[in-house]
């Protein structure tokens, strides 16, 4: 609360004043008020010129915990670390300009995979507003096609409104990023606030109750299918219905395959889980799906990294898609019975309807013969650590509790074949925008909101150097992430795409090796560096007995064949039939040779 003497010119009277409503605050108090009556307990923000306000007033808060990424991108990153692990919303904060524009890759990583964050940008007065200011920038522009909703606040009267639909916005239906932009004079203006408020936007209101018809008719057509499967996603996440599609699963008998961002929402150490499905899935999990009669979508959005060629995916199956979202229903898939509303609620009433399914024997027993027959595999090598077997070795010895977050690339298509989840929520993976620079920062994120729990983020050299100044935030503020550092000195997923469809022509792949170790160093943070495949085990669990956070850098020589390749590979717009399985065959001819084609 600001002592100094109100003047005509910074004081601007509450819209519909009350008497006896309080004192007079300054803009950027109300906004640090107003999120802490919000719930908001955490903020990732790096200060400039139009948010130092913020900063300032946030110095004075002892309910909200300030953490200074060295980036604003890692800030962003963070935010939706926080946010994946806890459910709750995180919230970054930037300056105009260029702390806001370095936001962006963070902000849409959040609308890709649905998940609430509040990006808060400071902005330059309204008296220069749109003249090309020193700093300014149209973040209300920039982001209009990433964000599910956005302000740009031009009366100081708005911010305990705008702040609480903003928190409604993000968390509600289908959950998002929004962002709200505060000029500078917003913030140094004073009030006396009104922080009774109520949401009221007319135009938002997400249904969230599924059609007891549509319900009913989505039971029939269970009962009457006899090759069905379940394809969950990071909608279950979202909906917290994890129980409910554990019941479901238990009552109905129905096997499932998940999505990248559904991975945990089923244990995958359950034989009814064909684990994840789509370009690097289980080819048993590609095979159920297109031999299905019946596709039970569940919170996904039949993203082509999963269908492959769409007019051909699931050539023989009918479709129930349940979804918050509307307008995700009958995007790339014409459904058979679309269901909008909470999946939660979906599938509480639909466990309510079904029986257990007693026809299911032949096709379990199907899917069975084919995870046997192909399995997720990988070959171990003596001289060198193979990458698999270190995310094999985390399997083994992390808590079950433990929370994984990745980079993108090879590494991470890996973590989802070989880890094995089996709650929701321990899995951080930028899956919809697949940015490179997130594991560690959204590590960070994971471990502030539970900085009891093991965090550790396994990425592959170029990806950890994206956001590899957030090893300073590590060491200052406390955050004990243990970092895996896949290290094969090539930009690997790039290389093997090279390998398999550009001759192998090194198209600027190669980044060299460094040592992640001596880097961790001069930031203050313990390390080793490894690359015999004997050390692996010990020196996960030194990791992971350390208090503090920590960096393994694991050297291993990246590998042009099958073996080093992701396999298995549906190319892209192609189908389960043609899938790699190695260095030659695809299933196609695979299932030829045997006479199966
Ligand atoms: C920000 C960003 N830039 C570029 C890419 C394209 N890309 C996808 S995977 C990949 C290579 C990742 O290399 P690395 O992190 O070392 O992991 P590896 O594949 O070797 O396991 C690249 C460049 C991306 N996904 N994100």
């Amino acid at each position: 609360m600001s002592n100094k003497k109100l003047t005509q010119k910074n004081f601007v009277p509450l819209k519909k004043p009350r008497p006896g409503a309080g004192l007079p605050m300054k803009g950027r108090d109300i906004i640090v008020k107003s999120l802490e009556r919000e719930g908001i307990e955490v903020i990732f923000g790096y200060p400039g010129g139009t948010s130092m306000e913020i900063h300032q007033a946030l110095t004075l808060t002892k309910k909200i915990r300030m953490v200074l990424p060295r980036h604003e991108q890692g800030g962003a990153f963070a935010a939706g670390g926080y946010a994946r692990a806890s459910g709750k919303v995180g919230v970054c904060l930037a300056t105009s300009g260029p702390g806001a524009t370095n936001l962006l890759t963070g902000i849409m990583d959040a609308k890709m995979d649905s998940i609430p964050i509040i990006a808060i940008t400071g902005q330059v007065p309204t008296s220069v507003l749109g003249s090309d200011a020193f700093q300014e920038t149209d973040i209300v522009g920039s982001t209009f096609p990433m964000v599910k909703h956005s302000y740009l606040i031009q009366d100081i009267n708005d911010i305990p409104q705008v702040i609480h639909e903003a928190v409604y916005i993000a968390k509600t239906g289908r959950p998002g990023p929004v962002v709200i932009d505060i000029p500078k004079n917003i913030q140094q203006q004073e009030t006396v606030p009104a922080f009774d408020v109520k949401f009221d936007v007319p135009g938002y209101k997400p249904n969230l109750k599924p059609s007891p018809f549509q319900i009913k008719k989505a039971a029939h057509m269970i009962m009457e299918s006899k090759r069905p499967i379940i394809y969950a996603g990071g909608g279950i996440v979202s909906a917290e219905a994890s129980e409910e599609l554990r019941k479901f699963v238990k009552k109905t008998g129905i096997p499932i395959t998940n999505t990248v961002m559904g991975l945990g929402t089923y244990p995958m150490d359950d034989p009814l889980s064909l684990h994840m499905l789509g370009m690097h899935g289980a080819v048993y999990a590609n095979i159920a799906i297109n031999q299905a009669d019946l596709v039970i979508a569940l919170g996904v959005r039949f993203d082509d990294r999963v269908t492959g060629k769409l007019s051909e995916f699931c050539p023989n199956a009918q479709f129930i898609h349940v979804d918050v979202d509307a307008s995700e229903i009958h995007k790339n898939i014409a459904v058979d019975i679309p269901i909008q509303g909470d999946v939660k609620l979906a599938l509480h009433k639909m466990n309510d309807l079904v029986k257990p399914k007693k026809d299911l024997q032949p096709w379990i027993k199907q899917i069975e013969a084919w995870k046997k027959e192909f399995p997720l595999q990988y070959t171990q090598h003596k001289k060198h650590i193979v990458p698999q077997h270190v995310i094999c070795e985390v399997q083994r010895l992390m808590n079950e509790d433990a929370i994984i977050s990745v980079g993108v690339g090879q590494h991470q298509m890996w973590a989802e074949q070989f880890l094995r989840f089996k709650k929701p929520r321990h899995w951080l993976s930028s899956s919809g925008l697949g940015a490179m620079g997130f594991g560690l920062p959204a590590a960070m994120g994971a471990q502030v909101a539970f900085p009891k729990r093991q965090v550790i983020n396994i990425e592959g050299d170029g990806s950890f150097l994206m956001n590899i100044q957030e090893l300073q935030t590590l060491k200052i503020e406390n955050i004990p992430v243990k970092n895996i550092v896949l290290n094969n000195a090539h930009l690997g997923m790039v290389a093997q795409w090279e390998d398999r469809f550009y001759k192998s022509l090194r198209g600027h792949t190669y980044i060299g090796d460094a040592n992640f170790a001596e880097i961790a160093h001069a930031f203050g943070i313990k390390a080793e560096s490894i690359s015999d495949p004997k050390e692996v085990a010990p020196a996960l669990k030194r990791m992971l007995k350390h208090k503090g956070s920590f960096v393994l850098d694991v050297k291993y020589p990246y590998d042009d064949r099958s073996r080093g390749h992701v396999m298995p590979m549906i190319p892209s717009n192609h189908t389960y039939l043609d899938t790699l399985l190695d260095e030659k065959n695809s299933l196609r001819e695979y299932w030829k040779k045997k006479g199966m084609l």
